[in-house]
């Protein structure tokens, strides 16, 4: 139910506070521009959303699975191993395949915790409630449990495509899974790769006659072999250690003529697509053969277990060539298993939309992540750019068009489990962000993904206020109870809990401001299918505007990247506005104010107070101009009818 305020120029005493500021300091801000000439006369239209008891809506409420549109996701990138344990009699991993056992050390950062499928099971109300339509789950396929000093927790070490890992369950639990998933209309996407096996063939030359030593000094690296070097008769003997020949299924992955076998990658020019990922087997994408193998095993992965889509892993590393044929081959066969609205999307590690594009049209895949949305968010929300970052991003979308795709495909992240986390950025930043700092700028930057073109993925944890300590391991926390040093020493946002708490915490701040984000999403279809126009942006922090219209509506997204209140004036055409979402209290609320660790201030945000925070409102000059002011670190979220 909606509540019209319509405050004539007699009435502007009754208007807020903030908005009479915002009026009256007008002349004083350059963003102002002709706003402070008609604010002796405005014809003000302000009209604020009633939030009390409003009901968010669930993927439940979205269209059916099998046919929803993948732009009306909202993804949680979740490692199983690290969320929710709920079998302690798996947590061994395999009783039957050596190399796939042991590798428990729940204290241990680089080894299995004993989350797995049956416990990311029991937590789907809890991704439910927060907004989430779609699971990325880190690679759950059979891997080799312990290899160069740490453990395959994280799924990127595969022996066997045809199965699960026995740390995360087993076919039948992963398929319980996926229809208990599909029974709340979630979807399930897998995380696969193709570049690579574990670690498994050896090289003499590095690694002795059995395959068990390390004989190159001073490095940590078997030195990559060039094709020049191959062709002059240079290369590698491959040895595969005693008992390991036959480990790898299906059994042709079993041979090294089916790999590159020219040593480590330097990431550098041919080692960056022939090279070994650290010591990974990288499996020969150029052949015909390995090609019509790869595709074949993700074939059957999808006949098996009827997933909604993959993501794919190190996809750079790959020849483009590789994706041209596997990209859409995979796509048409799941069209024929039923499954009409299949997505795969890349993972390419570059920030430059001319370098990522290149693999959703000449690679012909429908989507990579967003590394550049990533990086512009880092620019602007940590280093303090100006929003004009923004505004290139935007512009460089057009990289992305083709017959079949776009940029509104792309799928956006502000940290993961290899970079880190976003709060992590921020707090190791040379601006010596204050812990309130750190909240607003982590909120603001999921706002920016959420509402900005692109399909928004949560980095699991980041709801409960997970920071870590960098990278890699350190970003890879538990939400169950840890018993990780490291980790339980490091403070989080928004709770005086740590990771040594369960943190399945559905009144955290930032776990209900991340449901409201996906509601105001879910709602709005402009939100996710609206083209992206740039309204407003500067080359210092500050402002950046943006509209998104779509057939059915149009609606400006107002963001302020300064620590001071901006007011800005935006050409837009319209007879009124309406307030969707402006989270000013919110902010307050959830950031602390005697820094991380305040119990007096966390997890205060419920439906009920929250009801009773006000919009900014979004006050009309005249029919070609609107005048809005943003508080500090915050942003504002408006229907133009
Ligand atoms: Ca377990
Ligand atoms: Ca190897
Ligand atoms: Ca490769």
């Amino acid at each position: 139910m909606m509540i019209k305020t319509i405050i004539k120029k007699n009435k502007l005493s009754s208007l807020p506070v903030t908005l009479l500021a915002s009026v009256f300091s007008c002349a004083l801000i350059s963003a102002c521009g002709q706003a402070d000439n008609n604010a002796s006369e405005p014809a003000v239209a302000v009209e604020t959303v009633e939030s009390s008891a409003k009901k968010r809506l669930t993927a439940s409420d979205l269209p059916h699975y099998l046919t929803r549109n993948i732009q009306d996701e909202v993804f949680y990138f979740v490692m199983p191993d690290r969320f929710h344990n709920g079998d302690v009699t798996n947590d061994q991993g395999s009783k039957t395949e050596p190399l796939s056992a042991g590798g428990f050390d729940p204290s241990h950062k680089g080894y299995y915790h004993g989350g797995d499928i049956n416990g990311l099971q029991q937590k789907l109300p809890y991704l439910k409630n927060l907004g989430v339509s779609a699971i990325w789950m880190t690679p759950i396929m059979r891997n080799q449990a312990v290899q160069a000093g740490s453990a395959g927790y994280h799924g990127y070490w595969i022996l066997d495509f045809n199965e699960i890992d026995p740390h995360l369950g087993s076919n039948e639990e992963l398929k319980a899974f996926i229809d208990a998933a599909h029974q709340e209309n979630i979807k399930v996407f897998f995380d696969i790769i193709t570049n690579h096996t574990a670690d498994v063939i050896k090289y003499s030359e590095c690694h002795g006659e059995d395959g068990l030593q390390w004989l190159v000094e001073n490095d940590t690296d078997c030195p990559f072999k060039s094709l020049a070097q191959l062709k002059a008769g240079d290369g590698y003997q491959t040895v595969i250690p005693a008992g390991q020949e036959q480990v790898k299924s299906p059994a042709w992955l079993n041979d090294p003529k089916y790999y590159h076998n020219q040593g480590d990658s330097d990431w550098e020019g041919e080692s960056a697509v022939y090279g070994d990922f650290s010591g990974l087997d990288d499996v020969n994408t150029n052949d015909p053969f390995v090609v019509a193998g790869m595709t074949e095993i993700f074939k059957e992965v999808i006949s098996e277990f009827k997933p909604d889509g993959f993501r794919i892993d190190t996809v750079k590393h790959v020849n483009i060539e590789f994706w041209q044929q596997f990209a859409p081959a995979l796509v048409d066969h799941a069209k024929t298993e039923g499954i009409p609205e299949f997505f795969m999307f890349g993972e390419v590690y570059d920030p430059t939309s001319a370098f990522l594009s290149q693999f959703t049209t000449t690679g012909k895949m429908q989507s990579v992540l967003d590394f550049g949305f990533q990086s512009a968010a880092y620019q602007t929300l940590i280093a303090q750019k100006g929003t004009d970052v923004l505004a290139e991003l935007f512009a460089n979308d057009k990289d992305y068009l083709d017959a079949d795709s776009s940029a509104d495909q792309l799928v956006t992240f502000v940290g993961n489990h290899d970079m880190g986390r976003f709060a992590h950025m921020l707090q190791k930043s040379e601006h010596n962000y204050s812990a309130e700092q750190q909240a607003q700028r982590t909120l603001l930057a999921h706002a920016l993904m959420y509402f900005s073109r692109g399909i928004p993925v949560i980095y699991y944890g980041a709801e409960q206020g997970f920071i870590g300590e960098g990278g890699d391991q350190a970003s890879r926390q538990d939400m169950m109870p840890s018993k990780v040093a490291s980790y339980n020493e490091n403070t989080l946002l928004a709770t005086d809990k740590t990771t040594a708490d369960d943190n399945f915490d559905q009144t955290h701040s930032f776990y209900q401001t991340f449901a409201d984000y996906a509601d105001v999403v879910h709602k709005n279809h402009a939100l996710r299918y609206g083209k992206t126009e740039t309204l407003y942006q500067q080359s210092t922090p500050g402002i950046f505007a943006f509209t998104r219209t779509s057939e059915q509506q149009k609606i400006v997204v107002v963001v302020n990247t300064a620590t001071t209140e901006q007011t800005v004036n935006l050409e837009i055409k319209s007879s009124q506005t309406k307030s969707l979402y402006s989270p000013n209290s919110l902010l307050n609320k959830a950031s602390t104010n005697k820094g991380v660790g305040d119990k007096n201030n966390q997890g205060t945000v419920t439906a009920e107070n929250y009801a009773q925070m006000s919009p900014t409102p979004l006050l009309r000059v005249n029919e070609n101009s609107v005048t809005v002011t943003v508080p500090a670190l915050s942003f504002a979220v408006y229907q133009i009818d």
